[in-house]
């Protein structure tokens, strides 16, 4: 790691003011570890019976061990009322970092397959996200998601629920969970229904996968923007096709070295794709999980070399990702001109 040059040090000035966005972030994975042990001991046998445990747990030995802590977090939520809890932690941690603007994903294919009811859990988390952005904290757009080894059908049930009752906070689709289980061609019809539902596609991909990982998805499910995608790094033809593209990898360097995807965290790749013209935004992923926070998302690539100027550019790619404008839609506005507006002729 080197010391940061006079013009990194300067962005990191201005940071906390910086109207900053995140397009990568998982709604179960930010919840706090007081809400974890408080949610877990409420029945016996808790998974999580104290934040020692936490910490213990989130000590990864790759990707498996990071699915089953996701898992089991997951399974402390017993109702709609937990969802909002994880919500309210989540937006807390926005507002504690000025955080203007975040794509959050939500699982309801998680939801159902913990017995709760979807439209109860999507009710509660409405009522925190409008909370958070009628307070003027910042906007909260929603990424539905279904698990990948859950399988297409799985992602259909998802799709199912928000075409029978659509929720207008929702902006994308996306798929996660186990990359290796099912190769993104299993999903084409389901992207094609995203498609047609006006959803934005997106997908993790190239985070335990390789580069050909990247590649198919890219080809075959015609994603927007992709979560992680680093080890596209792997073969220069696939960097070359997402810069092409333009295509956004959504990066999030404490989970990958968290979780094992990239195993010295000094060569992670980012700063190559950045350098190699592929467009590279920063988030958190799982920050409660992780216990990381962007500002530290943004240390960490001035550490690995990044310049001031490219911090910028790094920052400025979650507004161009972003799949909504960074400001929520206000009250309706007054036009410029004469109001109320003159009759037409
Ligand atoms: C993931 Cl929930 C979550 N967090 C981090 N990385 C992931 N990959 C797939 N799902
Ligand atoms: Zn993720």
């Amino acid at each position: 790691m080197r010391p940061l040059s006079p013009g990194a040090a300067s962005f990191f000035q201005s940071f906390r003011a910086t109207r900053k966005g995140e397009l990568h972030l998982h709604l179960e994975g930010s919840i706090s570890t007081g809400t974890l042990v408080r949610l877990s001991t409420r029945f016996r046998n808790p998974a999580f019976p104290s934040a020692e445990e936490v910490s213990r747990r989130k000590r990864l030995h790759g990707p498996s061990s990071f699915l089953e802590l996701y898992r089991d977090v997951c399974r402390c939520l017993k109702s709609s009322a937990d969802y909002a809890e994880v919500a309210r932690d989540l937006a807390q941690r926005l507002r504690r970092e000025r955080i203007a603007y975040a794509e959050v994903y939500v699982s309801p294919a998680v939801v159902e397959r913990i017995g709760l009811s979807w439209s109860e859990v999507q009710g509660a988390l409405e009522t925190v996200f409008a909370g958070h952005e009628a307070a003027g904290a910042g906007r909260i757009v929603v990424l539905l998601d279904s698990v990948r080894q859950w399988g297409p059908e799985t992602a259909e049930r998802v799709l199912d629920l928000h075409e029978s009752s659509p929720w207008p906070r929702v902006a994308g689709f996306g798929l996660g969970g186990d990359e290796t289980a099912l190769p993104a061609r299993e999903f084409r019809r389901v992207f094609d229904r995203v498609r047609s539902l006006a959803l934005a596609p997106l997908i993790h991909a190239g985070e335990w996968g390789g580069a050909d990982g990247v590649a198919e998805a890219v080809e075959v499910l015609k994603p927007v923007r992709i979560a992680h995608g680093i080890r596209a790094v792997e073969d220069a033809a696939v960097v070359r096709l997402l810069a092409r593209r333009h295509l956004p990898l959504d990066i999030c360097i404490a989970s990958n070295v968290a979780t094992g995807a990239v195993l010295d965290g000094r060569n992670h790749p980012v700063l190559r794709l950045l350098r190699s013209g592929v467009p590279v935004s920063l988030s958190t992923d799982d920050p409660g999980l992780f216990g990381t926070t962007l500002r530290g998302e943004f240390v960490r690539l001035a550490l690995l070399g990044a310049s001031g100027r490219e911090l910028r550019t790094v920052l400025a790619a979650s507004r161009r990702g972003a799949l909504r404008p960074f400001s929520p839609p206000g009250p309706a506005r007054r036009s410029r001109g004469t109001f109320p507006p003159s009759p037409r002729r």
